[in-house]
Formats: C-alpha cells, structure tokens, sequence
C-alpha cells in the first residue's frame, strides 16, 4: 500500500470525572488521531502522548510535529507490503515512541482492512473477550474512593487498580482491602517513591496485592531490582518499559516479574509482538495497560490483549468510564467483566466523522507531494 494521504486531528474529550494520579489531574483526553488514506480505505491510529511531558517525554505537540516533519516524509512515495516494515523505515528517528506507534498503528488498520481480517486476528490473537479491569485515580477521601471501588465491583470489573503516591497509600489500601477481602487488587504509584521508602514499600506486602506497578522512578532499573529483593509482592513495569530491549534489561535484572504492555510507550504494534514473544519465552505475564483510549486506541488495546501471553486483567475498561460519548462506535460494554474484541475488519470499529468534528480543535492535512497545510 502507498499512502495517499494523511490528517492529523487533535481531539479534546471531556472525561466523565477527573482523573488524579501522583503526577496531576486530567479533566480532558487530549488525543492526537491519524488517518491514513490508501487505496480507497481509511486507516486510524491514536496517539497515547498526552498534553505535557508528565507520564513520558511525549506530548500530541511532540507527536505532530514528529509526525508530519520526520514520519510521514518517510512514507512518501514508498510501497509498503506489510505494517512489520515500519519500525525499519522510521528507525533514523530517535526516540518519539508514541509519535511513531500512531501511525504504526493506521497502517496495521489498513493492512488488516485491506486483508479482511480483524487486527486481533492479524496479530496471532485467541481470544473473543478480555478480562477488564479499571484503574481507580486518586480520590479526595478515603469514604469516597470505596464507594467508588464498589461502585466498579458492581458492574463487574475482574481487577481493581489504585493509584497510589506517599501520603495516599496504606491507609486507602487498608480500608478497601477490608471492605473487599478477596478483590484482585494491584497499586500503581506512577514513579512516585524512591529506593529510600523500601520499609514503607514493604508493608504493601500484607494486602495480598497481584502487583505493585512502577513504584520508583522511569529510568531506575536498578533501584526496581532491588526493592524487588524487599518485597514479596511482584512489581511490575510500566513507565521504564520503553522498548523491546528495554524490557529484555529490566527481566535480566530482575527490574520486575509482570510487564505492563502499552503500544503507545513501546513504540508500535510490531515492538508489543517482540515483547509477547520474549515473555511466553520467559513465562513473563502481560496484561495490557490503558492511557484513557477513545475508542480508536481502545479497540487497538483490545486485539492486543487477545494475545495468548496477556493472562492478568487489563487496563481496558467500558467506554462509559471515562466518556459519556465516544468519538468511535459502537462503544465497548462490560459483559461479565469482560471486552469483546472487535471482529469487524481492522480495528472493528467506526469513527463517527460528526462527532469527531464537534470534538477536534486542530485538523492538519498532508499529501505526498505537497508540504503541510495547516488547517487549524
Ligand atoms: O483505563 O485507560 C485506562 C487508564 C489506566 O491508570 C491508567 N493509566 O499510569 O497507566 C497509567 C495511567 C495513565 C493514564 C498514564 C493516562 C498516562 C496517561
């Protein structure tokens, strides 16, 4: 396939509620959406880069200026028989993982459409459903946050995730532990203790946790491996994974014992396959992390997670979570704590063009002859 054409939107969606972590709160998703035109079809990818630096150095600003100057001139002009080319051709760019993984992500819709087959099957998927779990944020009080978690236990999520930091910890741990005693439960604490907190870490041991996720900073591989030999509790990785070989690293330190899979962080789809096969070689469990999706990036997440090695619950929760209408159809509905996995061709769902519209701030079109017309 050659692509033809190109257009960068830039959504702006309103969440349900406000979103807290250690690093901020988000009230808006603000996405980066691209669409690849070939040969009649449309292919669609979504950006994970929020809008600043926070979570990783990538931002939708970052991301479509990486886009439309390095990454698209690369396509130009070029046959591309199959998406696995990709990572090849963009290689000279350094770094701009999430820039690059959206429109990997376009082109694996375009091929699987182009196929015929949806992108879960495409991938070497098995399953028709993924267990869901959602990922609760911090939350103004102790009272509220369990009765937002029972809230969650209610419609049926198979895992809770909090969100934890220092000072918001135990405690809220203690008092939905005691409420929901057999609850899978995991904390992430996005990068927000140091190697120093160990003792204090350790006492996460007694809330029979499936995991403890990124607890010290993005770049501290090292540091992981030694509060892994202080805990009992698995620690998983999120933040530091940024790469295949970045992944190999943290398992040959013994960084962590669980991988959080984003394609957004890891750089594309092809990058999550490498790193599917390194874990089934090692007997590493995935599940796949989730960025506050709409539904284009939520529908990519659920045929990764139909892989055979993505054996915990996901960070892939229903629509409604986070929005109150979603700029793809048909939204994604728990179903006995489950995500069914798209079977349409492609990315199995549809972008609704009118309600992109109402919701797109910026729109930037590219054509292989022509520069950039900035349409914003
Ligand atoms: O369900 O999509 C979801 C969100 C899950 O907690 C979640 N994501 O640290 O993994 C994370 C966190 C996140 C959200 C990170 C937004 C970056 C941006």
């Amino acid at each position: 396939m050659r692509i033809e054409r190109a257009t960068l939107y830039l959504v702006e969606m309103p969440l349900v509620a406000p979103f807290v972590t250690s690093f901020g709160e988000q009230r808006v998703r603000r996405a980066l959406l691209v669409a690849l035109e070939s040969g009649g079809r449309t292919g669609w990818g979504e950006c994970v880069a929020g809008t600043g630096p926070w979570y990783s150095p990538e931002t939708s600003d970052t991301a479509r200026h990486v886009i439309l100057d390095f990454v698209l001139p690369l396509l130009k002009g070029r046959e591309i028989g199959h998406p696995s080319e990709f990572p090849a051709l963009v290689a000279p760019i350094r770094g701009h993982a999430m820039a690059k993984a959206a429109v990997e992500a376009a082109l694996w819709d375009l091929h699987a459409q182009r196929e015929g087959v949806p992108l879960a099957a495409l991938l070497g998927g098995t399953r028709d459903r993924v267990p869901a779990g959602v990922s609760v944020g911090i939350q103004p009080d102790v009272e509220t946050l369990v009765s937002r978690v029972a809230g969650y236990v209610g419609e049926g999520y198979r895992r809770v995730k909090l969100k934890v930091k220092p000072g918001w910890d135990l405690e809220p741990l203690a008092a939905v532990r005691e409420r929901f005693p057999d609850l899978p439960l995991s904390v992430d604490a996005n990068a927000a203790y140091a190697l120093a907190d160990a003792a204090h870490l350790r006492e996460f041991d007694r809330f029979g946790l499936l995991m403890v996720e990124q607890p010290l900073a993005h770049d501290d591989l090292v540091g992981h491996a030694q509060l892994a030999e202080a805990l009992r509790t698995p620690l998983c990785l999120d933040e530091s994974i940024t790469s295949p070989g970045r992944a190999w690293e943290a398992l040959e330190l013994g960084a962590c014992r669980i991988l959080n899979v984003k394609q957004g962080r890891l750089g594309g789809l092809s990058a999550v396959l490498e790193v599917h096969e390194l874990a089934q070689e090692r007997g590493v469990p995935l599940w796949c992390g989730g960025m506050l999706e709409t539904g284009i990036g939520r529908a990519l997440n659920a045929a990764v997670a139909s892989l055979p090695g993505f054996t915990l619950p996901h960070d892939i929760s229903a629509t409604d979570r986070y929005y109150r209408e979603d700029i793809a159809t048909p939204p994604f509905r728990l179903e006995d704590g489950h995500i069914r996995v798209p079977t349409r061709p492609g990315l199995g769902v549809e972008v609704d063009l009118a309600r992109l519209q109402r919701y797109a701030v910026a729109m930037w079109a590219w054509r292989p002859r022509g520069g950039t017309d900035d349409e914003g």
